[in-house]
């Protein structure tokens, strides 16, 4: 089954208005292949949203970089998927490692402290029941890595999300090793297509093998416009989320990368 190229730019707390302007004016100039071939995505932050939707290409769709995990209310600094919608806001990123160690973000739910409250399962299912698409995120730090236990790191964090849908027509997942996030240690090809092809036989064995040949699969971590190509050409890399590089002009290069 054939996936579409995905390429999805995590600006995450980044930008003023007026570099906001000048990421948008590079992108809508850029050339880019058709809509047909690669859907884009871009995420600023929150108080952006507006702005960059108002004036991006057509084409280029924008996403919340993350959101609350159940209906709006008394949750003070929070967003809510409601507003998203609202705001015809069409993504959102969820559980981007980031918010999993900085603001200990979990699987589940295993206590109801305040900080188990953020967990990834639960807002992936709440976003996607209000009808947003998600960007679900899962990886592995590098003492899980060097322990042998990236497999099982990430197929927890999947299993969390799986257990709680039934539709994943509207999810695409990342596969972002954390010791490759902003760090200019891009996962080599062999090891992303390792990790891809084995969260795609996951999802094989454990959800079904349709949504196993038809979810996109993407890469996210030190992706640049040097290293795209051959990531790209990875039979399971279905496209990347790209953090630094997604601020400068070559990000154009890399939604050009399948092509
Ligand atoms: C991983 C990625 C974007 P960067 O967080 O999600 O960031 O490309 O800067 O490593």
């Amino acid at each position: 089954m054939a996936r579409k190229f995905f390429v999805g730019g995590n600006w995450k707390c980044n930008g003023t208005s007026e570099e906001v302007k000048k990421i948008v004016s590079i992108l809508n100039d850029g050339k880019v292949a058709s809509a047909d071939v690669v859907d884009v995505v871009v995420s600023p932050p929150f108080v952006f949203l507006p702005l960059v939707k108002s004036s991006l290409r057509p084409e280029f769709h924008v996403a919340a970089q993350n959101c609350w995990v159940k209906k709006g209310g008394a949750y003070t600094g929070e967003i809510s998927a409601e507003m998203l919608v609202n705001l015809d806001i069409p993504w959102v990123i969820l559980g981007h490692s980031e918010r999993r160690q900085l603001l200990s973000e979990s699987n589940e739910a295993s206590c109801l402290c305040a900080k188990r409250l953020y967990f990834v399962g639960d807002k992936v299912a709440y976003a996607l029941s209000k009808g947003l698409k998600v960007i679900a995120c899962v990886g592995e730090t590098l003492e899980q890595r060097e322990s042998g236990a990236t497999m099982d790191v990430v197929a927890a964090q999947t299993k969390a999300i799986a257990e709680r849908i039934s539709d994943w027509t509207n999810v695409v997942v990342a596969y972002e090793p954390v010791w490759a996030i902003g760090t200019g240690k891009v996962a080599t090809p062999a090891q992303a297509q390792e990790v891809h092809s084995e969260l795609r036989k996951w999802l094989q064995t454990n959800v079904s093998a349709d949504v196993a040949a038809s979810t996109r699969i993407i890469y996210g971590g030190s992706v640049s416009g040097a290293n795209c190509k051959e990531l790209a050409a990875q039979p399971d890399v279905d496209g990347f989320l790209v953090g630094g590089a997604s601020l400068k002009p070559e990000f154009v290069d890399i939604i050009n990368a399948a092509t």
